[in-house]
């Protein structure tokens, strides 16, 4: 497989909305989603959307594809997607590190609290899922999930699983 759905930070510290109600755009930039080439190729994304499990009171759960994307990741390049609409100048440094290029959701926040949620990969040409992995519902407060298997998961969590190996 050649994208992966490689890290996840949904539930950034702090209060998701200031005492007015207001968010603020770094706080939202706080919450992201990582992918990787992990494949030998460049990556043609002009095909890739980012799919998620939107809740919505009284209904059943539904895939709602949250952005598009176009270019071409390379391999072992790692691209972050971040909520809201930036600008890049105010990602923090801790939710910068680790990504080769940072894209904006131009949304509000997107990713799960309360539920849990699973990050989705697709192409709506094939229909064919490319990558997915869950996390589980209230993740801890400020956490990055790290990828173990088909979920997503606290780091401390994961390297107990691969100790089990
Ligand atoms: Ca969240």
């Amino acid at each position: 497989m050649a994208l992966q759905i490689t890290r996840i930070k949904p539930n950034p510290p702090g209060k998701d909305r200031d005492r007015q109600g207001q968010t603020q755009a770094a706080q939202l930039a706080a919450e992201w989603v990582d992918f990787k080439n992990d494949g030998t190729t460049p990556f043609d994304c002009s095909q890739l959307e980012l799919w998620h499990r939107a809740y919505h009171a009284g209904q059943a759960p539904t895939w709602e594809k949250i952005m598009s994307f176009k270019g071409t990741l390379q391999p072992g390049k790692t691209v972050r997607v971040h909520s809201g609409s930036g600008p890049d100048s105010v990602v923090r440094d801790e939710d910068r590190r680790g990504a080769d290029s940072h894209l904006f959701t131009g949304k509000d926040y997107v990713w799960n609290n309360k539920e849990g949620d699973t990050p989705a990969l697709y192409n709506p040409t094939t229909k064919v899922t490319l990558d997915a992995a869950s996390y589980d519902p209230n993740p801890p407060e400020g956490e990055v999930l790290v990828r173990s298997g088909d979920k997503l998961v606290p780091t401390t969590k994961a390297a107990y699983s691969y100790s089990l190996r």
